[in-house]
């Protein structure tokens, strides 16, 4: 049987609960109403906790989703719960899943401290950027201390999808050919730290040097925190623990990051994401009344007169 559809006031109110299915509910909510459900809840407007939120991106290949399993590992094993945000369509959290990397992720799949969910192009509302700046209220509000998202840091909306991102890692590999020349514009300039992975091949610490040389030309490096270059490897292990480490002190100073979330440069694009959702059902709406070409050419001229 059936349980009588929840109002969303309590699904909301299971959710800081720790009730998993409640949370599944409020993100499926979120992703097709979006925002009138947080302006609608002071709990997601100014949740009580914050979880820090971690952005991992990276060309496709470079072991994103490999460490971000290591990661999920390494943060449990210090107590701390984590939620996973897949942004990249071709991430085994998503569709795309090939056997080796299932079988990696099922290793916390019955870990209660665990929550993945991914982002597919299923064309929601706004799109993911919207979807991300509403899910991670969700998680906030679910009480997680870490999210992690992977976004593949080839185009625009990936990039924009760090504006979430408390903290960036950018994945990179001695064999990624071009190196850091060939970083999306942009990528560069919002990453934290720069993971040279896969450094059980040849080329790491070359690779990494290239990159610390073109990081002294960086405005940050004369700052408290210097964007950092780290050597690891998601298949061994190797150099992930100084990295987890390094990512723990972060997330324990809070008063570095969290007032960070108020930068007016994030609450504009959160504001942008949340407008496009309204745009976007609009623009539908107007459409679906054209019905002959003179009214699509009243509508053209009511445009060019705005
Ligand atoms: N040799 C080596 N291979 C790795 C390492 N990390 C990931 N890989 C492999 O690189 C491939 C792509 O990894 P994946 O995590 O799916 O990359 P993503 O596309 O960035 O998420 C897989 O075959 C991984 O097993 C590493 O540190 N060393
Ligand atoms: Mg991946």
């Amino acid at each position: 049987m059936r349980h009588p559809t929840r109002p969303i006031s309590e699904v909301i109110q299971a959710t800081a609960k720790g009730d998993r299915i409640a949370l599944a509910k409020l993100l499926s909510h979120l992703e097709r109403e979006g925002p009138p459900i947080v302006g609608n809840s002071q709990e997601l407007l100014a949740p009580a906790k914050s979880a820090f939120r971690i952005g991992i991106t990276g060309p496709p290949g470079a072991g994103k989703s490999t460490l971000i399993s290591q990661m999920i590992g390494g943060f449990r094993q210090r107590g701390k719960t984590v939620a996973v945000m897949a942004v990249d369509p071709s991430s085994p959290f998503t569709q795309g899943a090939i056997l080796g990397d299932r079988i990696r992720y099922s290793d916390h799949v019955l870990d209660e401290g665990v929550f993945i969910r991914s982002l597919g192009s299923r064309g929601s509302l706004g799109g993911l950027s919207a979807s991300a700046w509403l899910m991670v209220r969700a998680f906030d509000h679910a009480g997680f201390d870490v999210v992690l998202m992977e976004t593949v840091g080839v185009g625009q909306t990936e990039l924009e999808i760090m504006n979430v991102a408390d903290h960036v890692s950018v994945v990179l590999t001695p064999e990624s050919g071009d190196g850091i020349q060939g970083m999306k514009a942009g990528l560069m300039e919002i990453s934290d730290l720069f993971l040279v992975n896969k450094a059980d091949r040849p080329g790491a610490d070359v690779f990494a040097r290239e990159i610390e040389a073109a990081l002294e030309l960086d405005p940050r490096a004369m700052s408290d925190q210097p964007p950092k270059v780290m050597k690891l490897s998601a298949l061994t292990g190797d150099g992930v623990e100084a990295f987890l480490m390094e990512l723990e002190s972060r997330l324990d100073k809070k008063a570095e990051w969290f007032p960070k979330r108020s930068d007016p440069k994030r609450l504009h694009a959160e504001a942008k994401a949340m407008l496009m959702i309204e745009a976007e059902r609009r623009a539908s709406q107007a459409a679906s009344q054209i019905q002959t070409p003179e009214m699509l050419g009243k509508l053209f001229r009511g445009i060019s007169e705005t």
